[in-house]
């Protein structure tokens, strides 16, 4: 296989809202490029990149795949990415090592909750992208329709460069606005087009969309206005270059037509990547560290220094562990040593792969700008970066993924199935830093915590499937928080003399509530030594530990500030241990009296559901405590927002699917957390005392 130079190179991820046709467009890309010798189909389970077994099963993408096509003398990487909500944020840290990315949009959707998240991403990371809108050979699509709503969401740098010859049904091709010819397709899916003349009936409107693009485009570059006031048009060539250009800058996203399934437009989409989407070069490379966290400047180019980021881990029960990076100076090579700058450990590389779907092609190198993978390392993750050795160090920041926003208690099937679930869970948490695997220290419980019901359910499977483990998922537990609504000023006095050395500790505190989110604080306020110095963190310590178990209930307790002003001591008896009980009493004593209370986590819910169905699940969500925000129309459904308590969601996802007959779809995510009603707490601190959970156990004075 052959190595490709850093100019040869772009980096693309498919996303969208999942079921626009990310893997169908992935599919037909590497068939019409000749990378795979079929048209593999998500249906058929035999797409190259949706080749996992839970994704086969459930006909949807659930982990970005990389692959790769020779499109114009160029090697496009393409990444495919899933659209589900549950999964966002592994399209999230992939979108991170491309220059661009093409957004897929369904053609009866319309823009969809996911096309608005993913283009936020895009935004954050200045990324240019192309749109496609897809299924233009569906019933009900409409590609004014689409654009429509593109529009409105995306402004009007969005701007077709193409037009659908035909619709639905006869949907048979595209109209290419700058070349104003148009590509005929077969109903054979070979994706061999017939380039042939405008039929008369789409001229004027096709003339029309071309004049608004040669605006656009001479607009943006004073040379091509010039021109274009002259001769009032613009050549291909400089309709191409001036694309090439707004699309780098982000002020023109170029919109074409395709039916991935059908195979129709897909070389088009494979044209506007290798024309418009930026080489590595023409971006800046990510702002590296060196020694002693100095920033470095990396040229990008195959001639620096070692540095590749890592984007993703798979956890592979035969291959082991595999290592999806980005190269962005200097060049990997098979079987070298290199430097994980962020472990501070070196690692050995064996064989070096270009991954097409889950097959490895194997190469002697890489260079900046192109995506591999390697197997084995073994204590790189993701988000790390390699660099050539230890007095070289180079790293690039790693990613801060979200909180996670729902848990549930996992239980092995059969006893005695402890040990492999826990090494398996370990493998599974390195492919996805979104999911947690944590003890609850009352409950005794291992408790799993993902970003919805799909992500642990796929959790499980996984852990069944690869692993060959059988476990059960309890109920999920809210996350509740306790606080206080009062001051206090309390003491905590901790002495103890039966005999040999005593025990002396002592402290006054004040004790106040803090703005919702600001977690914990500790001032000391203690002046002239009424507590020696070295003790003052024991203080801390002890409400630390004991703010963990809570008051009411046994959750965490947050949000409130700690003033200590004020202590005394005892020259032999005081100690560490002495101090720490002083403080978890004073904790105790505090919380007695500053009205302790109980926080909900509450969610931003978004509902998706046919007008038909709007009244019955607005009556549903207000009968969960909802907080309606709005209702919109989006393509072809309404939209609800509303903020609900994470409590009452629960068992959502039934309601709305018999509620809709299934045609329904939903998604949440944490918002911020709140107090819970006064009437429901009791219930809550109740549950709580059955689980074992409980204020901790305080020493006595
Ligand atoms: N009719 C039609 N169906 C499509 C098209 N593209 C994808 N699909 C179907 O839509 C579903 C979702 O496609 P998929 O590629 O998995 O979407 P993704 O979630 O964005 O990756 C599958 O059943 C595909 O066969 C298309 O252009 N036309
Ligand atoms: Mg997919």
């Amino acid at each position: 296989m052959k190595v490709y130079d850093t100019a040869q190179i772009r980096n693309v991820a498919l996303v969208g809202h999942g079921g626009s046709g990310k893997t169908s467009l992935a599919s037909a890309m590497l068939f019409c490029s000749g990378a795979a010798n079929r048209l593999g189909k998500v249906d058929q389970g035999n797409t190259v990149t949706d080749y996992d077994e839970e994704e086969i099963a459930r006909k949807i993408s659930l982990s970005s795949a990389l692959a790769f096509a020779e499109w114009n003398k160029l090697k496009v990487n393409i990444i495919d990415t899933p659209g589900f909500g549950n999964f966002i944020w592994d399209t999230w840290a992939c979108m991170k090592v491309v220059e661009g990315v093409v957004v897929t949009v369904c053609g009866v959707a319309g823009v969809e909750v996911q096309t608005e998240k993913v283009w936020k991403f895009a935004d954050d990371y200045q990324l240019p992208r192309i749109v496609v809108i897809n299924k233009l050979d569906r019933e009900r699509s409409s590609f004014e329709r689409a654009m429509e709503s593109i529009t409105k969401l995306l402004g009007r740098g969005a701007v077709p460069v193409q037009m659908p010859l035909g619709e639905e049904k006869d949907m048979h091709g595209v109209i290419d606005l700058l070349k104003m010819k148009a590509y005929e397709y077969p109903k054979d899916e070979s994706g061999k087009c017939k380039e042939v003349e405008i039929p008369a009936h789409l001229k004027e409107a096709a003339a029309q969309r071309r004049g608004q693009i040669v605006e656009l485009v001479a607009e943006m570059d004073d040379k091509l206005m010039e021109k274009f006031f002259e001769s009032g048009e613009l050549s291909e060539e400089e309709m191409i270059t001036g694309l090439h250009n707004a699309v780098r800058e982000r002020k023109i996203f170029p919109v074409l037509a395709a039916s991935a399934l059908a195979n129709i437009g897909v070389g088009q989409v494979l044209n506007a990547i290798s024309d418009f989407i930026p080489a590595p070069s023409e971006r800046p490379t990510p702002a590296a560290k060196g020694n002693g966290d100095q920033s470095v400047e990396l040229a990008g180019a195959d001639t620096g220094p070692l540095a590749a980021y890592v984007f993703k881990t798979v956890a592979d029960p035969y291959a082991g562990r595999i290592t999806m990076l980005r190269v962005y100076s200097g060049a990997l090579k098979a079987d070298s040593s290199v430097y994980n700058a962020i472990k501070e450990t070196p690692e050995k590389l064996g064989a070096i792969a270009l991954m097409q779907g889950k097959q490895q092609v194997f190469v002697p190198e890489v260079k900046a700008g192109d995506l591999a993978a390697v197997t084995k390392l073994k204590d790189t993750l993701t988000g790390h970066t390699l660099c050539a050795d230890k007095a070289h160090p180079l790293h690039f920041e790693p990613p801060h993924f979200p909180e996670a926003s729902i848990s549930y208690a996992l239980e092995p099937k059969s006893r005695g199935d402890e040990e492999k679930i826990s090494s398996a869970l370990h493998r599974l948490l390195d492919e996805d830093p979104t999911m947690r695997v944590t003890r609850d220290i009352q409950t005794h419980e291992t408790l799993v915590s993902g970003n919805g019901q799909m992500h642990l359910e796929v959790l499980v499977a996984k852990l069944k499937h690869r692993f060959g483990v059988d476990v059960i998922l309890h109920p999920p537990k809210v996350p509740y928080r306790e606080t206080i609504k009062g001051k206090a000023d309390v003491q905590g006095r901790y002495k103890k003399q039966s005999g040999g050395r005593g025990q002396y500790g002592d402290c006054k505190a004040r004790f106040e509530p803090l703005p919702r989110g600001k977690d914990f604080e500790f001032v000391n306020d203690i002046f002239g030594g009424s507590i020696p110095r070295n003790y003052i963190p024991a203080v801390e310590k002890g409400i630390q530990e004991a703010r963990t178990k809570g008051f009411l209930a046994g959750y965490p307790m947050v949000d409130f500030k700690v003033i200590l002003y004020d202590g005394s001591y005892h020259a032999v008896d005081s100690s560490d241990m002495a101090f720490k009980i002083a403080g978890s009493m004073a904790y105790k004593k505090a919380m007695e009296q500053a009205h302790a209370t109980l926080l909900e986590p509450v969610m931003n819910v978004e509902v998706y559901a046919p007008e038909a169905f709007m009244g019955d699940l607005m009556g549903d969500l207000n009968s969960r405590r909802g907080r309606v925000q709005g209702m919109e129309p989006r393509g072809s459904v309404n939209v609800i927002k509303a903020t609900v308590p994470m409590s009452e969601m629960l068992t959502y996802e039934q309601v709305l699917n018999s509620t809709t007959g299934g045609r329904g779809s939903y998604h949440m995510e944490f918002s911020h957390y709140d107090e819970v009603p006064g009437h429901l707490q009791p219930k809550i601190i109740e549950q709580a005392k059955a689980e074992g959970r409980g204020p901790a156990a305080h020493e006595e004075e």
